[in-house]
């Protein structure tokens, strides 16, 4: 079995560069090719832009990350005033690391294999050279006692790999997925080497104290280690080393999109919806990337049974779901775009009168006014994952709901359920448990509704991304003081 290559320390500089290394699997821009024959870079606005910008400005930080596609390496750049370094991944790489260990194996094993997992040795010595120039880089920009930040379940051995050639670097490690129970974690052939890459890193932070639970016990299990409340303590050249789990729940840019959902255009888009959608009483939306995780087909089928027993339904009741195309060229994305098409078509052919339609199927991305239009359009959010890190969905729901009223019906099997305790919370393995719960929230009273809302709007406001960011950044560059894995979220 492969395991990881000695990291090729000549190559590692002494780093003159920056203070600050944010590493993720992709950049904060897309390319976009120009008529002309150009490329140009085009901002793709994300919460953990958004969280990071005002670091990377302040610290004079740089963000490594892939382009996105097999074309040229762009090496470094300066787009919308960051500093960026463009890796670039060849086709093989795109297949076997991207699409195959990240999205085929990782993806489905780290989300309670949903799917089933593939175990390829090619990929895995994919994602093991891919992850190793991505260390390398960041070994090169980091300026002598920098912060390195290292994104998410696809970069799972630089933290180890950069600190082989960067004793001197703090190394935080975010995980943005579940981490699995160790029962489950166990499959994979390389569970050993992906615990000790972690343990690379100073500060691993998961969504949930349950992820980082299961991490610790992960270390006990697949590599022997004794770990002590939140802390793992790892050997190494340099001596023993201390190394914390925790939990830091991501949230969104709270503020800003409250202030989009109160636009006076976004407001007239919103009622622009209802009526385009024949004024039902109730809306009903769901806006997920179209991924087997987000428990689409399962909402369909709790929908749907409701129209068969005339409990809910056209003209008082309509469900709108955003799918927006994810992964499209992964085996299980296709089929699942599939079944789910042929679900909302049976749906509609057996309840749709001319002019009126149950379910408005919409297979596209929306820009960000768009999106809080429709969060603002809707009674009723549904967000039923069968395993989900977190779900910002749910918190832009609320952040969207200025007026404190409508419903969020969510997954227990989310990180948001931990923290949104005004939510109506559901299994959705149990359909007719579903059924009931989506039907107690369209009917919930308006001050119900007012004083759940209140609590969840309290919640996402005071625990936005800046404040995630933050308190990952001071825990990490602090002394390591943790006994408890959820001690530091809170
Ligand atoms: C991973 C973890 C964790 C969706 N369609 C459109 C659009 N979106 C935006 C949503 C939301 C984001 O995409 C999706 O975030 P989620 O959290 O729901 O899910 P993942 O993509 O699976 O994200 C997850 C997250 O990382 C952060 O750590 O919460 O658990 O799986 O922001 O609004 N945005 C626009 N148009 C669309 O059509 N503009």
């Amino acid at each position: 079995m492969p395991s990881i290559p000695e990291p090729d320390v000549a190559t590692a500089e002494s780093g003159a560069g920056h203070d600050f290394v944010v590493v993720a699997s992709r950049l904060p821009v897309d390319r976009v090719e120009e008529p002309d024959g150009g490329t140009s870079w085009r901002p793709s606005p994300g919460g953990l832009v958004t969280a990071l910008e005002p670091v990377m400005r302040e610290a004079g930080g740089v963000w490594i990350g892939w382009s996105g596609d097999d074309g040229p390496e762009p090496g470094p750049f300066e787009a919308n005033g960051l500093d960026l370094v463009g890796m670039g991944l060849s086709a093989e790489e795109v297949r076997d690391f991207y699409e195959g260990f990240c999205n085929a194996t990782l993806w489905p094993l780290y989300h309670d294999v949903i799917a089933p997992p593939q175990f390829h040795r090619h990929w895995w010595e994919a994602y093991v050279a891919v992850n190793r120039r991505f260390a390398q880089a960041a070994a090169q920009q980091a300026a002598r006692g920098a912060t390195v930040w290292i994104h998410d379940y696809q970069l799972q051995l630089v933290p180890q790999m950069l600190r082989q050639q960067r004793g001197d670097v703090r190394i935080g490690f975010f995980n943005h997925i579940p981490f699995p129970g160790y029962e489950i974690f166990a499959q994979l052939p390389w569970r050993r080497q992906v615990v000790e890459g972690l343990l690379g890193a100073d500060l691993l932070g998961f969504q949930r104290r349950a992820d980082a639970t299961n991490f610790l016990r992960a270390c006990r299990r697949a590599v022997g280690l004794t770990t002590k409340g939140s802390t793992v303590r790892v050997g190494g050249p340099g001596g023993p080393r201390d190394v914390q789990a925790a939990a830091f729940p991501i949230s969104i840019d709270s503020a800003g999109l409250s202030e989009i959902a109160q636009r006076e255009d976004v407001r007239k888009r919103a009622r622009e919806i209802r009526e385009v959608l024949g004024q039902p009483e109730i809306v009903l939306l769901g806006v997920d990337r179209l991924d087997y995780t987000k428990g689409i087909l399962h909402r369909l089928k709790a929908y749907g049974e409701l129209l068969n027993e005339g409990r809910l339904g056209p003209p008082q009741a309509v469900l709108v779901q955003v799918a927006s195309p994810s992964r499209e060229r992964v085996e299980a994305y296709r089929e699942l775009r599939d079944e789910v098409e042929l679900t909302v078509s049976r749906i509609n052919g057996e309840h749709a009168e001319v002019g009126s339609t149950p379910v408005h199927y919409l297979h596209q991305s929306y820009p960000r006014e768009e999106m809080a239009a429709l969060y603002l359009a809707a009674d009723v959010m549904l967000v039923t994952p069968l395993r989900d890190g977190m779900n910002l969905v749910a918190k832009e729901y609320v952040a969207c709901r200025n007026d404190e009223s409508g419903a969020l019906v969510l997954s227990e099997f989310t990180g948001a359920a931990d923290e949104l305790g005004g939510a109506f919370l559901v299994n959705p393995h149990d359909i007719e448990g579903l059924k009931d719960t989506i039907v107690r929230a369209t009917a919930v009273s308006p001050a119900e509704a007012r004083r759940r809302m209140r609590s969840m709007r309290r919640r996402v406001r005071e625990h936005d991304v800046a404040h995630w960011a933050q308190t990952f950044l001071t825990t990490l560059d602090g002394p390591t003081v943790g006994t408890d894995p959820g001690a530091t979220a809170y």
